[in-house]
């Protein structure tokens, strides 16, 4: 499995509406300003967004029909409902909740039983970690038990327990399972893509004369912060790696007036809470009843956690996905817009 937090962002329903994440660092952004449907507007039955050029401004609408209730959202046009995209329910993994073999995926060999889908056993074949039961790994086509923490032989995450990272090394003898957020700042660590590396205590990492080694906790100047492109968004730099720091994103809001605010980094305000909380998750026995390469995946984690340490992980979870987009933005707008982070913003 991909040992990145972005493998949460992948599988995650959210995507729709990226229109001002800005990834040219040159450009100014060009941001719009959103508001309520006026009651002397008529809209298509369809329409969530209405955009009067005249204004740059945009009128919206939530979408209301439970076959297309997401909002495509597009730049300087109108923005029609569209049917749920990517599906929000997927199939079941082997450890997930199912009501009959139809809602288990083609990794579980053994179907649904007693409410939760089965994968092969210890010593039965498989493909990848993703046919083994929980607590299982696929090596040589074989499910055999994960790798405790301490010992070597992992290639990555879902090779270990379900509580620990693959620390990656020359050799798959040399590479041991770690427990996750335990390694000290500016401690080497094997493995570090994008500048992520769940081993870290702080979850980032930097490359320093040819060895990738933890950061300290990564922060922003300020929260919000408001800027004009990518360049205003580097993260505090780090003396220690050469006054080092993160690239952060400037990405508009669908707020009032035209804005545009800086993404977060793993130490500010909501992402540093929704860290919080995946600690919670990662120290619960819960995450033990997901398959290995399940671990940080929303549906299993919904399925066993308690409703309402899922409902506030969730909730962290999209306000710094979704960050700053909902900020200084109506209700309406954020519903119509943003309807996921919307509702677990109540239900939190
Ligand atoms: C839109 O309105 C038409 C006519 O009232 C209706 O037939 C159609 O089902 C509606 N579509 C949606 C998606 O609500
Ligand atoms: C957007 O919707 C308005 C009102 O329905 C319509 O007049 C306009 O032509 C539409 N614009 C585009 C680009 O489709
Ligand atoms: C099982 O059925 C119940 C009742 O219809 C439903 O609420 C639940 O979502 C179903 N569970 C799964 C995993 O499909
Ligand atoms: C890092 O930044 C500080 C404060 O701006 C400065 O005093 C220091 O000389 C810088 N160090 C390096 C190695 O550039
Ligand atoms: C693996 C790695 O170190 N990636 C990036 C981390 O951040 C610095 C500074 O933004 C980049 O130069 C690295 O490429």
């Amino acid at each position: 499995m991909d040992r990145s937090l972005n493998s949460l962002w992948m599988i995650s329903i959210f995507a729709v509406g990226m229109q001002c994440l800005n990834t040219d660092v040159s450009t100014t952004l060009n941001c719009g300003s959103y508001t309520c449907k006026l009651n002397t507007q008529n809209f298509l039955n369809t329409t969530c967004a209405y955009y009067n050029y005249q204004q740059s401004k945009y009128y919206t609408r939530k979408c209301s029909s439970r076959v297309l209730n997401y909002c495509l959202t597009l730049n300087q046009a109108n923005s029609t409902c569209i049917g749920n995209q990517p599906l929000t329910t997927g199939y079941a993994w082997p450890g997930e909740k199912c009501n009959t073999t139809v809602d288990c995926s083609s990794h579980c060999a053994h179907g649904c039983n007693s409410g939760v889908c089965i994968g092969s056993f210890q010593g039965e074949s498989c493909i990848r970690t993703d046919d083994c039961q929980p607590g299982l790994r696929c090596a040589n086509s074989i499910c055999l038990p994960q790798i405790e923490i301490g010992r070597g032989g992992c290639v990555t995450d879902s090779d270990c327990v379900n509580h620990a990272g693959c620390n990656n090394a020359q050799t798959i003898q040399d590479s041991v399972c770690y427990p996750y957020y335990t390694i000290s700042d500016h401690l080497p660590v094997g493995y570090c893509k994008n500048n992520i590396s769940m081993l870290c205590d702080s979850g980032n990492c930097m490359l320093n004369n040819g060895v990738f080694e933890c950061m300290k906790l990564v922060k922003s100047s300020a929260v919000p912060k408001t800027c004009n492109d990518n360049s205003e968004c580097a993260s505090i730099p780090d003396p220690y790696f050469n006054n080092g720091s993160l690239q952060g994103a400037c990405a508009c809001a669908f707020s009032t007036e035209p804005k545009s605010y800086c993404t977060l980094f793993a130490g500010d305000s909501y992402s540093a809470e929704k860290v919080k909380y995946l600690k919670k998750w990662i120290q619960s026995d819960f995450i033990n009843k997901c398959n290995g390469a399940r671990r940080f995946n929303l549906q299993c984690i919904q399925n066993w956690w308690t409703k309402s340490e899922y409902n506030r992980y969730f909730y962290y979870f999209l306000a710094s996905f979704d960050y700053p987009k909902y900020l200084d933005s109506e209700d309406c707008v954020t519903e119509t817009f943003l309807p996921d982070y919307y509702q677990a913003k109540k239900n939190a």
